[in-house]
């Protein structure tokens, strides 16, 4: 058993959040923020995809009261006023660097362009005119040495626009945010089932009966899936939560969403059982389920002959793997794994949903396509309230990669491409996220626009990030709001911020895509920043304008496409499953993308079936003390290290700099088991150091927490600093998850 740190809640959700609710609402900002709430728009947060058309409060289902503290915490920060005009005068470059991650979100929001120049401490003021001249210059460099980044707030016209102007000019380099986060469950669907996001819709998933919930915070992080999970509960139905780290939200949930039962009983169960594996473990973990299913007859053979191909492989192998090899590698008992399994075989419809916890892993794709198998094997792919479910990030990551941004944008978009604009995508070339700082690094980037995100923040081994972005040679950061990568990921000669609106001031329409594939329609807002919107303008617009400057009327009227109506004709034109988009303008409908909810089980590969693979144990070497040059005799421990994000953050962005569901109350605390604690001669809350193989982090408090032993947890982007970019070769994601460090004593 774990050890749940002191004065922790023993539930997620619960009264606190509607305390948080009351005290933001009915601050000053209150009024604004109940409008803004109100605003037909999907929610800025995660892509659970509530808001929209039919009200702020809506699901994708038509019910209410699905508006969640993360989405009033992130409207809040957009809201915060501009900052003053002549802040950036006073403060110098290196003062800029010593803030941290929340007071950088606190200086406010942009509302004018900055430049910081070659051989200059300060960011100054600049004119949008002096910004265009920039970038026709930064623009007209080799196409191959202009490079993207994306993150997925933006709206899927913004996206459209920037991989249209990438391409047309020449480039293939879009890297995404979406590389250091689900790029594995897209490359492992697309091979299993030719469709690389989500079989379920929400409205399937109200039929299941079973959800195995593996490596996902979804109380913290997409809290009104939370509410799926409550009544399922309440139908009977069963959850199995797969997470090395006791999440108390996992275990126990008071949803504001149902008041009398969070009131009187303290909130819902949510797991019916708790796999506490071994980290990066996960494949291990689903070949012994498969070999336990086998076991106790619960396959179904019928469906892996007419819907499958290539089962065979995948049986034989879980049978000839020793229970013994499976039980070392996942550190949980053939008990354990038989009763999962009895759960999901005995079920009439298993959903299988995941987060980072399986892609940000050195085998990232084979922990995808484990999960796809498991699922097959039990016939629970195409069939309603059943399927294979990545539980998305960002608000419109998913429309970002429907939208082409991606070095492989799938083939139709890449005929339409060709058919439409001449456009020969070369997708021998480009890189992903992780392999634009390499090649950043190698002095062979020159341009960098980041529409969105924080490429520096995001990154492992920060130095590294922060070299490779002094051999760029101009950067544009396109934002809202100030973060840590514009005051440390700066260029070789001129670093420039862009002030833009967000989702609800846009001064048009835009659409956005839900990790459950539905399209929201967000309708034209206003700004708050006075006098006169500051000096902001909408990424469509900046996109069209830059590409116009550099490209004419090739291969489009760009300025035309500053009316965002013409950008979703082309969207209906050339996205696959995609085509409603071009009457959404007249009938306000919001949809479902064609070709992506599977209830029968024909798939989108070539054949209709299910392509069915072996997935290789995973390889979960450790290193010792020593070879961290750490003495033997010194009191230390060598650990697992999972980074992630606290209940008070969103990403790289720090709202609240204490964890009280983890006991966490700051953000430079490692959480660990006591018995580790104990073994390595260590205290609770003594100040230690944390090594990985790329840097250390001194004067870090240990808290005794949900860990299983050999494990531990810290925040990112802090723990960025520790360790190097271990990357599954597959997808080119980052093992965040599984970073050997070692914490010892002074
Ligand atoms: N409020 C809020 N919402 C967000 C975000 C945010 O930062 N704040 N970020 C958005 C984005 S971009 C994303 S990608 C998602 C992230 O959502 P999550 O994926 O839920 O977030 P993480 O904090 O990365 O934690 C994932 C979980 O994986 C578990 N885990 C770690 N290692 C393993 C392992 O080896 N196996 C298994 N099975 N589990 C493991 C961790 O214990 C943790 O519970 O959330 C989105 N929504
Ligand atoms: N160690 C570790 N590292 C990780 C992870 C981890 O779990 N552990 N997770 C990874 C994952 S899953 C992800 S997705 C990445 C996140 O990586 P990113 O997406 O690159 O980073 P964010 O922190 O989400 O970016 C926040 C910034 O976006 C800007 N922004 C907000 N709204 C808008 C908008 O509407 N338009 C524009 N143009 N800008 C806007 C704001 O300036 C804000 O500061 O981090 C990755 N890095
Ligand atoms: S669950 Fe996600 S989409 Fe829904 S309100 Fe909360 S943060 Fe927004
Ligand atoms: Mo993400």
């Amino acid at each position: 058993m774990t050890h749940t740190p002191k004065n922790t809640p023993q539930t997620g959700g619960g009264i606190s959040l509607v305390k948080y609710w009351a005290e933001k609402t009915l601050s000053p900002q209150g009024k604004k923020l109940w409008e803004t709430l109100n605003h037909k728009s999907a929610c800025l947060s995660c892509a659970w995809g509530t808001g929209g058309q039919k009200g702020g409060f809506t699901n994708e289902t038509g019910e209410s009261l699905q508006r969640c503290a993360k989405s009033v915490e992130a409207i809040s920060a957009e809201l915060q006023p501009p900052i003053k005009s002549h802040f950036f005068e006073k403060y110098t470059i290196s003062e800029l660097q010593k803030l941290t991650s929340l007071e950088c979100d606190r200086l406010g929001r942009l509302s004018y362009p900055l430049i910081l120049r070659q051989g200059t401490n300060y960011y100054e003021r600049i004119s949008w005119q002096e910004v265009y001249d920039i970038a026709e210059k930064a623009f007209s460099k080799k196409p191959d040495y202009i490079a993207s980044y994306s993150s997925g707030r933006s709206s899927n016209e913004a996206a459209y626009l920037l991989q249209l102007m990438m391409r047309s000019m020449g480039s293939n380099n879009l890297a995404d945010c979406s590389d250091l986060c689900h790029a594995p469950s897209t490359i492992g669907l697309k091979k299993v089932f030719g469709s690389g996001t989500s079989m379920v819709s929400l409205e399937s998933l109200k039929y299941s009966d079973c959800v195995v919930l593996i490596g996902s915070n979804a109380p913290a992080n997409h809290p009104r899936l939370m509410n799926e999970l409550i009544k399922l509960r309440d139908r009977g139905g069963k959850v199995i939560i797969i997470n090395p780290q006791i999440e108390i939200g996992l275990l126990k949930f008071a949803s504001p969403a149902f008041p009398i039962k969070s009131l009187l009983k303290g909130g819902s169960s949510i797991s019916t059982i708790y796999l506490q594996l071994i980290p990066g473990s996960d494949t291990a973990l689903l070949i012994g389920i498969q070999k336990s299913l086998i076991q106790q007859d619960l396959i179904k053979l019928d469906y892996l002959k007419y819907y499958t191909e290539g089962w065979e492989k995948v049986i034989e192998t879980a049978k000839n793997t020793p229970w013994q090899t499976i039980c070392d590698a996942c550190g949980l008992s053939q008990e354990e794994i038989e009763e999962a399994a009895y759960l999901i075989g005995k079920s009439q419809k298993v959903v299988f949903a995941w987060a980072m916890g399986i892609t940000q892993q050195k085998n990232g794709v084979d922990n995808v396509q484990a999960i796809a198998n498991t699922a097959l094997i039990t016939g629970n792919a195409g069939k309603l309230g059943a399927g294979t479910m990545p539980i998305r990030g960002h608000s419109n990551v998913q429309g970002f990669g429907s939208m082409g941004v991606s070095v492989k944008p799938n083939q139709k978009l890449q005929e339409a491409l060709s058919r439409m604009f001449g456009i020969s995508v070369d997708t021998s070339k480009g890189y992903r996220a992780r392999h634009l700082i390499d090649a950043a690094e190698a002095g062979k980037i020159d341009t960098l626009f980041c529409l969105g995100g924080n490429l520096y923040g995001a990154n492992p081994d920060l130095n590294q990030a922060k070299l490779a972005f002094s051999k760029i040679e101009t950067i544009f950061y396109v934002a809202t709001k100030p973060n840590l990568g514009h005051f440390h990921g700066l260029a070789k000669e001129n670093t420039i911020i862009l002030p833009v609106f967000t989702r609800f001031e846009n001064p048009h329409k835009t659409t956005t895509e839900s990790g459950n594939n539905f399209v929201r329609l967000n309708d034209e807002g206003k700004s708050h920043i006075t006098p006169d919107k500051g000096e902001l303008i909408s990424e469509v617009e900046l996109i069209t304008e830059i590409a116009h400057r550099c490209l004419g009327e090739k291969p489009v009227n760009w300025p035309k496409l500053q009316e965002t109506e013409y950008v979703r004709e082309l969207i209906a034109k050339t996205i696959p499953g995609y085509g409603k988009i071009g009457e959404i303008d007249k009938t306000k409908a919001e949809f479902t993308i064609q070709g992506r909810i599977f209830t029968q089980p024909k798939f989108s590969t070539p054949s209709g079936k299910a392509q069915m693979s072996v997935t290789p144990l995973p390889d979960l070497s450790m290193p010792d003390l020593a070879s961290f040059g750490i003495q033997e005799t010194a009191k230390g421990i060598v650990v697992i290290l999972g980074s992630g994000r606290s209940y008070g953050q969103h990403n790289t962005v720090v709202y609240n700099q204490a964890d009280k569901y983890r006991g966490m109350p700051h953000r430079y605390c490692i959480l660990m088991n006591y018995r580790d604690v104990n073994k390595a001669g260590l205290q609770e809350h003594q100040r230690v150091t944390v090594k990985g193989d790329a840097g250390s982090l001194e004067n870090v408090e240990i808290i005794c927490g949900g860990m299983r032993e050999g494990t531990a947890f810290m925040f990112y982007p802090e723990s960025n600093v520790l360790f190097s970019a271990n990357i599954d070769p597959k997808s080119g994601t980052p093992a965040y998850k599984r970073i050997p460090v070692c914490v010892y004593g002074n």
